[in-house]
C-alpha cells in the first residue's frame, strides 16, 4: 500500500455468491468463484491475490450458492496469520435480518454488517469474485480519497455489443472521473464519444468509506422496491446524488506487468470465454502472463509429485507441447498438445489430447482422441473413446456441445466404453 492508504484501515468484502448459470455444467455443483482455472487455480484466487498483493489482509468472502467447494478451498488455501490479525473468512448467508438468504449482493453486505462493526474499517473495498485480471486496489483507494467520492467504481472499456452484461458508465465532459450516468445492463447503450463501438463498463469493484456503505445498504434494505443489488441499486443511488466517481482501470499499474497484461480483464462467464482464456494461457505470447512473480497469484493444490512423461507399453514417449502441465500428471506413451492439464491427470498410451482443458484427476484410457474439450474433475474416459471428434456421438453420450463446437464433460459423468 502507498503511504496515503497505509494509515487507513481497509476491509475487503468479496462477493462470491454468484451462481454462474452460463458456465453449466462446470457450475452444476460448485459456485462460479470455485471453478478451476489455469490448471491449479480457482477463479476466486485472482480476486483474493489482487487484494492481498494490494496490501489488504482483512478479507471476508460472502458465499451463498453451492458453497461447499468454495469454502473448502478458502479454508485450505487462504489461512493467514491470526497473530497479525489478518484473515480471509468465508461467510455464508447470515440470515441475521430474517429468514431469507441473500436477496442480492447489497443484501449480502447488509446481512453481514456485524462483520463491519467488528472490524471498524475506514474504507471498504467490494470486489467481485469471477474475473481473471491483475489490479492494485490501493491505487483506486488513493483516488477515492482524493476525489471525496461516495462510491468509486472501477471501469474498463468493453465492446458495445456486450453492454447488456455490464453497468455502463457515462462521465462528465468537464470531469472525466465524475459519473454523469450509470445504467445497469442497458439494452440501448450509448457508445463512448471517442469510440463508436465501445462503452465504459463497471468491473463490479467498488470503494466506499465504511460509514457511507453502511448507511447505503441500510437505506436500500428499507426500500421495498429495491432488488438489493450493488450494480442495479446502490451505485445508481450514489450517481443520482452526484456522488459517483469512476476509477479507470487503464491507470492501474502493476509491477512486472506488460502493457497487454495491464489491460487484461476477463469475465470467464461462459464456456466459450472460459475456453478462450485457457487457449490464451497456452499460446506462445499470452495476453495474461501467469509468470509475473512480482504480483503472484496464490493458490494451493495439495502435495503432488512432479509431472512425468514416460514411454508407454510401446516405443512412443509421452509428450506435451504448447501446453501447461500441472504436478501429479503422468503422460505415458500419449501426446498432449495445446492444452491445460490440471494436477493428477493420467493420459495413457496411444491417446491424443489437443486444444483441451483437462481438470483434476481425469483419467484418459488408451487410444482415446480428445479434441476441443473441457473435461471436469475425476472423469474416467475409457479405452478407445473419442470426445470432440463426432458431435452427434458426444451429444448421445450426454456431453454438452456448445454452438461453437466445444464439448464439456461434466463432473461425475459416467462414460460407457
Ligand atoms: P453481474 O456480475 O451480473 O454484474 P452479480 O450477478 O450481482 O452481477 O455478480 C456480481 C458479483 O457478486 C459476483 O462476484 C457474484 O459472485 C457475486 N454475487 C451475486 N449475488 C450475490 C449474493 N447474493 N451474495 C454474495 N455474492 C453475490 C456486476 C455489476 C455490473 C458490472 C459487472 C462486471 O452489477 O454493473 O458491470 O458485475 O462483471
Amino acid at each position: 500500500m502507498v503511504a496515503q492508504t497505509g494509515r487507513l484501515k481497509v476491509l475487503a468484502i468479496v462477493l462470491a455468491g454468484g451462481e454462474g448459470k452460463r458456465l453449466m455444467p462446470l457450475t452444476a455443483d460448485r459456485a462460479k468463484p470455485a471453478v478451476p482455472f489455469g490448471g491449479i487455480y480457482r477463479l476466486i484466487d485472482f480476486a483474493l491475490s489482487n487484494i492481498v498483493n494490494s496490501g489488504c489482509l482483512k478479507i471476508v468472502v460472502l458465499t451463498q450458492y453451492k458453497s461447499h467447494s468454495l469454502d473448502a478451498h478458502i479454508t485450505r488455501t487462504w489461512r493467514m496469520s491470526t497473530l497479525l490479525g489478518n484473515y480471509v473468512a468465508p461467510v455464508p448467508a447470515q440470515q441475521r435480518m430474517g429468514k431469507h438468504w441473500f436477496a442480492g449482493s447489497a443484501d449480502a453486505i447488509y446481512q453481514s454488517l456485524n462483520l463491519v462493526y467488528d472490524e471498524k474499517p475506514d474504507i471498504i473495498v467490494v470486489v467481485g469474485a469471477d474475473h481473471v485480471y491483475r489490479m492494485d486496489f490501493s491505487q483506486m483507494i488513493d483516488q477515492h480519497i482524493e476525489t471525496g467520492a461516495g462510491v468509486t467504481v472501477a471501469a474498463i472499456r468493453q465492446p458495445l455489443s456486450l453492454a447488456d452484461q455490464f453497468g455502463v458508465i457515462e462521465v462528465d465532459d468537464a470531469d472525466p472521473r465524475h459519473i454523469a450516468d450509470f445504467l445497469e445492463k442497458p439494452q440501448n447503450p450509448k457508445p463512448l464519444p471517442d469510440a463508436p463501438n465501445e462503452v465504459l463498463a463497471s468491473m463490479g469493484n467498488y470503494v466506499f468509506n465504511a460509514d457511507v456503505l453502511e448507511q447505503a445498504v441500510r437505506d436500500d434494505a428499507a426500500d421495498e422496491d429495491s432488488a438489493h443489488d450493488m450494480g442495479g441499486d446502490i451505485v445508481p443511488a450514489f450517481v443520482n446524488r452526484g456522488e459517483g466517481y469512476v476509477y479507470d482501470f487503464k491507470d492501474n499499474d502493476i509491477p512486472g506487468a506488460t502493457e497487454r497484461d495491464l489491460a487484461y480483464w476477463r469475465d470467464v462467464g461462459t464456456i466459450d470465454s472460459y475456453y478462450e482464456s485457457h487457449m490464451d494461457l497456452v499460446s506462445v505470447h499470452p495476453v495474461f502472463n501467469l509468470y509475473n512473480d512480482r504480483w503472484p497469484i496464490y493458490t494451493t493444490h495439495g502435495n503432488h509429485p512432479p509431472a512425468k512423461f514416460v514411454h508407454g507399453s510401446h516405443d512412443r514417449v509421452g509428450q506435451a507441447h504448447g501446453s501447461m502441465v500441472s504436478p501429479g500428471v503422468v503422460i505415458s506413451g500419449a501426446t498432449v498438445a495445446d492444452s491445460v492439464v490440471s494436477p493428477n491427470v493420467h493420459v495413457h498410451s496411444f491417446s491424443n489430447v489437443s486444444q483441451s482443458v483437462i481438470l483434476d484427476g481425469v483419467d484418459i484410457g488408451r487410444g482415446c482422441q480428445i479434441h476441443r474439450a473441457i473435461i471436469d474433475k475425476a472423469v474416467h474416459v475409457p479405452e478407445g473413446v473419442s470426445i470432440g471428434v463426432d458431435h452427434d456421438q458426444d451429444r448421445a453420450r450426454g456431453f454438452t456441445v456448445t454452438d461453437s463446437g466445444l464439448v464439456v464433460v461434466g463432473k461425475g459423468t459416467i462414460i460407457e466404453g
